[in-house]
């Protein structure tokens, strides 16, 4: 059993590291959490360079390793810890959960990332910039709502616990939110985001809780 208890790098409005969090709180896993201030530039410092080269977060140290992507520490955490599997036993749910996890994380995510965003304003404006994101995001989830419509949807994105799937789509819906990109017109991501927010280990994961007291952002 390990005897250390992993650390997460993490900034408290970071997606990908909120993906991390909720896999973590699903599991029950105790850990310690090293912010890392996006705005401040903390990501390109030597420091945490050494950690994820990608200048990105998160980071996880557990078990004398440095993981980097938030997914392959979904898969570490589920190969490594069963209690609480994350994904479904059968290859063909794995193959489902993981489309769904890939389609937000692959595909609606790295637009909607800092530096494009920041690259996307430099280029055009602010407002292009905003207007660029939420069509981003918007065509994003109405793929995603096509996807969870198929029978093995169940309260969550895979059945009636929550899981790999629930563990990406929260963070990409929480981003919609603070783009004010409406989802209530997708009736399943509405009830699986409804079905989450019933369940306190869900929101024990929020960035609201891990809001730094000089954050300037709502
Ligand atoms: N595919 C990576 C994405 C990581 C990522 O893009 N992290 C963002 C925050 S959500 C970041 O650190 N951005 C910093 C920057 O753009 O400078 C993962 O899943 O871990």
């Amino acid at each position: 059993m390990p005897d250390r208890r992993p650390i997460l790098y993490d900034y408290w409005r970071s997606s990908a590291a909120y993906r991390v969090r909720l896999a973590l709180a699903l599991k029950d896993i105790a850990y310690d959490r090293v912010p890392v201030d996006l705005v401040a530039g903390e990501q390109r410092a030597p420091e945490h360079l050494a950690r994820n080269p990608q200048g990105v977060v998160p980071a996880l140290a557990i078990d004398g390793l440095m993981l980097t992507q938030s997914l392959a520490m979904l898969d570490y955490l589920d190969e490594t810890r069963a209690a609480v599997p994350l994904l479904p036993r059968d290859p063909a749910g794995r193959a489902r959960v993981r489309a769904i996890a890939l389609a937000i994380a692959c595909d609606i995510h790295p637009l909607s990332n800092l530096a494009v965003l920041a690259r996307v304003e430099a280029i055009s404006s602010p407002e292009a910039r905003a207007a660029w994101n939420r069509d981003n995001i918007s065509r994003g989830l109405a793929a995603v709502e096509k996807l969870l419509d198929h029978p093995a949807t169940g309260r969550f994105c895979h059945g009636d616990a929550p899981g790999y799937a629930d563990c990406v789509l929260i963070p990409q819906l929480y981003n919609a939110r603070r783009w004010e990109v409406r989802f209530d017109h997708l009736p399943r991501i509405a009830a699986v985001s409804q079905a989450c927010a019933t369940l306190g280990v869900i929101a024990s994961a929020h960035p609201d809780n891990f809001k730094p007291a000089s954050a300037k952002t709502a």
